[in-house]
């Protein structure tokens, strides 16, 4: 006995993934809908609702399957390469001229397989070696949106790392492993600097899947992170 039910739990969630059936279709009647849309306590009780039964076996299918894929990531972090030669001295060059000390980081982007772009939409930095003025560039938030920077130091753009971490989010967006999305990170400058990307949780850390050897503009598969 005990067998059999667990073959029957089996085969309506399988249906729900397959067919899902939609709010008020045709087929959707009572009791048969219920049982290819959904699992579980709303199948039962949409059994005898005809239309409403559709719209609860819907709903039950997609929030399974959406939790089957928790491998999420809602932010990305850059940390800056100690080797950067900029660092040194905190890029503290003849006088007047502008301090960009480590990697210089114009913009942070989300790639996705249809190719379309979701920039980040904040980005915060900590752990800086070089302190603001020691950098002229130390604004996070100038790495947020899509590329904007000349590559001339003196029209900016850009946050240069100064030997720390900037985390960037993309407006909600979460990085997915297993879908086939892209990183790109746009470094610029007259000196192609070095930086490690990881992927976090949040903003605030737990960060997973580092890569290490990224420099200059970069095109990162999300999938080969480790
Ligand atoms: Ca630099
Ligand atoms: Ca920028």
């Amino acid at each position: 006995m005990k067998k059999f039910l667990t073959m029957g739990i089996v085969g309506v969630g399988a249906a729900a993934l397959v067919y899902g059936c939609e709010p008020g279709a045709g087929s959707c009647d009572g009791g048969n809908c219920d049982a290819k849309g959904g699992t579980g306590t709303g199948g039962t009780t949409a059994g005898t609702g005809g239309t409403t039964a559709g719209t609860g076996g819907t709903t039950a299918g997609t929030t399974a399957g959406t939790t089957g894929t928790a491998d999420t990531w809602g932010a990305v972090e850059l940390e800056d390469d100690s080797s950067n030669a900029t660092l040194t001295g905190c890029d503290k060059g003849s006088a007047g001229s502008i301090r960009s000390p480590g990697a210089d980081i114009d913009a942070v982007g989300i790639i996705d397989k249809a190719n379309n772009a979701t920039w980040a939409s904040s980005c915060t930095a900590k752990g800086q070696t070089c302190t603001a003025d020691q950098n002229d560039n130390a604004d996070p938030s100038a790495a947020t949106g899509a590329p904007n920077a000349t590559g001339k130091e003196e029209d900016g753009g850009y946050m240069a790392l100064g030997g720390g971490f900037m985390y960037c989010e993309f407006g909600g967006k979460s990085i997915e492993r297993g879908q086939g999305q892209v990183l790109e990170i746009y470094e610029v400058g007259t000196q192609v600097e070095k930086y490690k990307i990881a992927l976090c949780k949040s903003k605030d850390g737990n960060c997973q899947f580092q890569q290490g050897k990224a420099q200059g503009k970069s095109t990162v598969t999300v999938d080969l992170l480790q």
